[in-house]
């Protein structure tokens, strides 16, 4: 069982999160485009890690005893003045997703679900690590300005990227 409270507060995460792999697959196809196939397979594995995130809420809600109802998502922005802006679009979006959890966890408390407020820890310790990941690539990419043999050795750097693994990846 679940409040409709909670049941529209988890409806609206999860278009969130199908809205994080909406955007890093247009990041993905962005640098892909300008053949920095080491940076667009990064966001190509945020774009999946995204998928699990919408899937765990999705499959958790069912569980709950809710209806899961999917919304429009959002058309990202597919173009970029700079190889850096993304890098700044993806922190500024993790900082905001952050907070969503966050809100989403103050609506379990109020609503004393502690099955909910349990498994949105989850999500708690994950952007945590969302956030570090975002902000030290940024800080990567502008210190090399975006450009040049900086650039190359970032896009080397990231073509064996692999996520940490977390639990969630199995369950989705
Ligand atoms: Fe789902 O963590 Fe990023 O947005």
């Amino acid at each position: 069982m679940i409040s409709k409270k909670l049941q529209e507060a988890i409806n609206k995460q999860i278009n969130n999160e199908f809205y994080s792999e909406y955007l890093y697959l247009s990041m993905a196809a962005y640098f892909d485009a300008e053949n920095l196939d080491g940076i667009a397979h990064f966001f190509y594995v945020q774009t999946k890690e995204e998928n699990v995130h919408a899937m765990k809420l999705f499959r958790f809600l069912i569980e709950k005893g809710g209806r899961v109802k999917l919304h429009a998502i959002d058309a990202p922005k597919s173009e970029f003045k700079s190889v850096i802006e993304p890098f700044e679009m993806s922190l500024k979006h993790e900082q905001h997703i952050s907070k969503c959890i966050d809100d989403l966890m103050d609506t379990a408390i109020k609503e004393n679900d502690h099955g909910v407020i349990s498994f949105l820890k989850w999500f708690v310790d994950e952007q945590v690590e969302e956030e570090a990941t975002a902000e030290k690539l940024l800080y990567k990419v502008k210190l090399v300005k975006g450009e040049g043999q900086g650039l190359l050795m970032l896009n080397n750097e990231l073509a064996g990227y692999t996520p940490k693994k977390t639990g969630a990846e199995e369950k989705a």
